[in-house]
């Protein structure tokens, strides 16, 4: 309160799905937060912050989530091609059964981040693909120290 560094707020309308709202609503109970507006906003910062940090050509790990509905013509074998494509950015894959449809895939990725947020891109863009996501979980920095990673030759 009185913080002269508050932003300037601005109100804009949004309309998404009703059980959508009530997730959202049981988010900002469990969080704690003021409102839907601080939850959101809070999201917009996060999601903002993961394309940030996978642009560029820096070096990023991370994960690439996916849910899709295997009985999808095509699909399946076409998240393989587009995978194959880019077989020197990923390090490994699970592949979950959810239930009779839907296929949970994780990818876990390396490379540098431009490349690496383009398969994400490619990959969660395909129709049929319910939920996709890229996790950034490590990025390497020059300016960062390099003890704070693994000494080189630590893992062979
Ligand atoms: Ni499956």
């Amino acid at each position: 309160m009185g913080n002269t560094d508050e932003p300037l707020l601005r109100r804009f309308s949004v309309s998404m799905p009703a059980d959508l709202v009530g997730q959202l609503d049981a988010l900002v109970g469990r969080k704690g937060l003021a409102n839907r507006s601080h939850a959101l906003a809070e999201m917009v910062r996060a999601y903002l912050v993961d394309r940030e940090a996978a642009r560029g050509t820096q070096e990023i790990a991370g994960t690439i989530t996916l849910v899709y509905d295997h009985h999808k013509r095509d699909l399946q074998a076409g998240l393989t091609e587009i995978q194959h494509d880019h077989q020197e950015l990923i390090i490994a894959t699970m592949h979950v059964h959810l239930d009779h449809h839907r296929c949970l895939e994780i990818l876990t990725v390396r490379g540098k981040s431009r490349p690496v947020r383009d398969l994400a891109d490619r990959l969660m863009a395909t129709r049929g693909v319910t939920h996709g996501r890229l996790t950034v979980i490590a990025t390497t920095s020059p300016k960062r120290s390099p003890r704070a990673n693994h000494p080189r030759g630590a893992h062979s």
